[in-house]
């Protein structure tokens, strides 16, 4: 009785912790499906905070951004990007530059050439509440490009989406200082 139980749960937790594919094919080198994370956003010398929800439906899918993010300045546009590193030991200075696998220079969100992580602004309102939500078509939660684990930041300033005429143009669009930012973690349940 004992071992018959032992092996109906060992087999149920097999069967819950094992994508569908890898179960039919057996293949074990394929990488689980991530559909879902989460990013809650902290102020760093700001009182700017909210979350920030990631779906992504299907592996090649574009990725859908929604979110919230409070205390901002009222009307205005800030800065908003994916960087390399969910490292928050000193802060959001900790994050490493935009996140930029395939080596280009800085863009917006639907610029031909743009880092990856490049999402241009979000827009605050009269009580500098930002809710937005777009796709992005350069970002994957899975797989060898995944950007679970990495941080998500808002910026003091606007960014200028590459099209300044200065150096950091093309390296971080002007945006300035980094006021809020968050890791992008798992979730189950997400939004
Ligand atoms: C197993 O999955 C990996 C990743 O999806 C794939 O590259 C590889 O071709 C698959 N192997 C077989 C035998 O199907
Ligand atoms: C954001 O910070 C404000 C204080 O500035 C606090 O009242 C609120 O609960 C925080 N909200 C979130 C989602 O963390
Ligand atoms: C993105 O997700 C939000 C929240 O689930 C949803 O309201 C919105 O329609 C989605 N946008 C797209 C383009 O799928
Ligand atoms: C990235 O691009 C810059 C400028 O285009 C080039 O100098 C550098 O060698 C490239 N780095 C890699 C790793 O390809
Ligand atoms: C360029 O951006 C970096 C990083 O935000 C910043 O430290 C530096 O002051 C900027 N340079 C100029 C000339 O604005
Ligand atoms: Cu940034
Ligand atoms: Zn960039």
């Amino acid at each position: 009785m004992v071992s018959t139980t032992f092996f109906a749960l060992l087999a149920a937790s097999f069967a819950v912790a094992t994508p569908l594919s890898r179960q039919l094919t057996g293949n074990t080198t394929e990488v689980p499906l991530v559909t879902k994370a989460v990013a809650v956003m902290t102020g760093f010398g700001s009182d700017a905070n909210g979350t920030v929800y990631f779906t992504q439906t299907t592996p090649d899918g574009p990725v859908n951004v929604t979110g919230t993010i409070f205390n901002l300045d009222p009307n205005a546009w800030r800065g908003f990007h994916i960087h390399q590193y969910g490292d928050l030991t000193n802060g959001c200075d900790s994050t490493g530059g935009h996140y930029n696998p395939f080596n280009q220079t800085h863009g917006g969100r639907y610029s031909a050439v743009r880092h990856a992580g490049d999402l241009g602004n979000i827009q605050s309102d009269n009580d500098g509440t930002a809710e937005f939500s777009f796709t992005a078509n350069m970002l994957d939660l899975s797989a060898e490009y995944s950007i679970i684990g990495r941080a998500i930041v808002v910026h003091a300033g606007t960014d200028d989406l590459g099209l300044g005429k200065t150096a950091n143009s093309s390296i971080n669009g002007n945006s300035g200082a980094r006021i809020a930012c968050g890791v992008i973690g798992l979730t189950p349940s997400g939004m």
